[in-house]
């Protein structure tokens, strides 16, 4: 798929998650290198990063888009010559790729052990990483049930019961404000991730931060499931996370809107849950308390932040 159908797709959602929205963008980028004409080395580069800004402009939260084109990107600036630069540029891709598909796996062999015989847990949106936990502790023949959440406006609760019954999982699906209803029934609840800030607050889908709350109030185990490029390294320097705001159409349809001219109507699709009200992380390097984020950030992403600034040349902030 070119750069350009990616972008669209992954901007009205057909392409959506976190690590599915990295992955297909650094695939993008693999193929634009693979086809790309280009006189020489300069001009390789420069388009290059036209097709990574096409990519990073698609929607602002999910950290791994900009993580994972990072990635890609980083050994373009070693290049010795055209060539050179496109075998980096497919070979640092193919390397994500396994490498993302790897820590999800990775992650559900970890996250599975949180799941015992008897549990009912419970998970909003639908995240890769958290299912994999959960397809895998199911797949371990443990016997356990799932409370998944309707996730208005965008449904994505119906994909998430769509995986849990065909994996044969006794599944309820409730609405996002039956969460606290449940919260007795529940053991422990699973969810995924956008981003994971230095102070190990989590960003993932609007309403995460109330089940988070939920739990706490109910002393429910909250386990984030996160790869470790969910992590956002600028936040080390002080920068927040972007809050994705979708049009107002996708929560009330447009003839009402015209019909109520004094309602404003807001679609924040992402919300931030604090690390207090998190009990684990778990990643592909291992599970780990909220409060261990930056060493994530430090030592496995594998790039300093310096670096990280000069390829996007991001203005450097005052971190005093
Ligand atoms: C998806 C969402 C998911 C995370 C993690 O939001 O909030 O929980 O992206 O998913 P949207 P994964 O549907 O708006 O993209 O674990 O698959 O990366």
């Amino acid at each position: 798929m070119s750069v350009r159908e990616t972008a669209e797709k992954i901007k009205r959602m057909e392409i959506r998650g976190a690590g599915r929205i990295a992955r297909a963008a650094v695939e993008a980028l693999r193929f634009h290198a693979r086809d790309l004409e280009a006189r020489d080395l300069a001009e390789f580069r420069r388009k290059m990063e036209e097709a990574a800004a096409l990519l990073l402009a698609t929607r602002p939260t999910a950290v791994s888009l900009p993580n994972a084109v990072h990635l890609v990107m980083m050994p373009l600036g070693e290049a010795e010559d055209l060539e050179d630069a496109r075998q980096r540029v497919i070979s640092s891709a193919d390397e994500f790729i396994r490498s993302s598909k790897g820590a999800v796996e990775r992650i559900g062999e970890i996250g599975a052990h949180h799941i015992a015989d008897g549990d009912t847990i419970l998970t909003h949106c639908n995240s890769e990483a958290a299912l994999s936990c959960i397809l895998t502790a199911a797949r371990q023949g443990k016997d356990f049930q799932v409370y998944a959440t309707e996730v208005r406006p965008g449904n994505q609760g119906l994909i998430t019961i769509q995986t849990l019954s065909e994996a044969g999982i006794p599944t309820h699906y409730i609405v996002d404000s039956a969460v606290r209803h449940f919260m007795n029934r529940i053991d422990r609840v699973f969810v995924g991730a956008d981003a994971v800030a230095v102070n190990g607050a989590v960003v993932n889908k609007i309403g995460t931060s109330l089940v988070a709350l939920a739990a706490h109030e109910a002393r429910t185990p909250f386990i984030v499931a996160a790869e470790t490029y969910k992590f956002a390294p600028r936040t080390t320097l002080g920068e927040l996370v972007e809050i994705e705001e979708r049009e107002g159409g996708e929560i009330l349809p447009a003839a009402e809107a015209a019909r109520l001219r004094r309602v404003i109507v807001h679609n924040p699709v992402f919300d931030v849950t604090p690390a207090s009200y998190i009990d684990l992380i778990v990643t592909e390097e291992g599970a780990i308390p909220p409060s261990l984020a930056y060493i994530i950030i430090r030592e496995f992403l594998g790039w300093s932040i310096e670096e990280f600034h000069k390829t996007f040349q991001i203005a450097h902030q005052d971190q005093g």
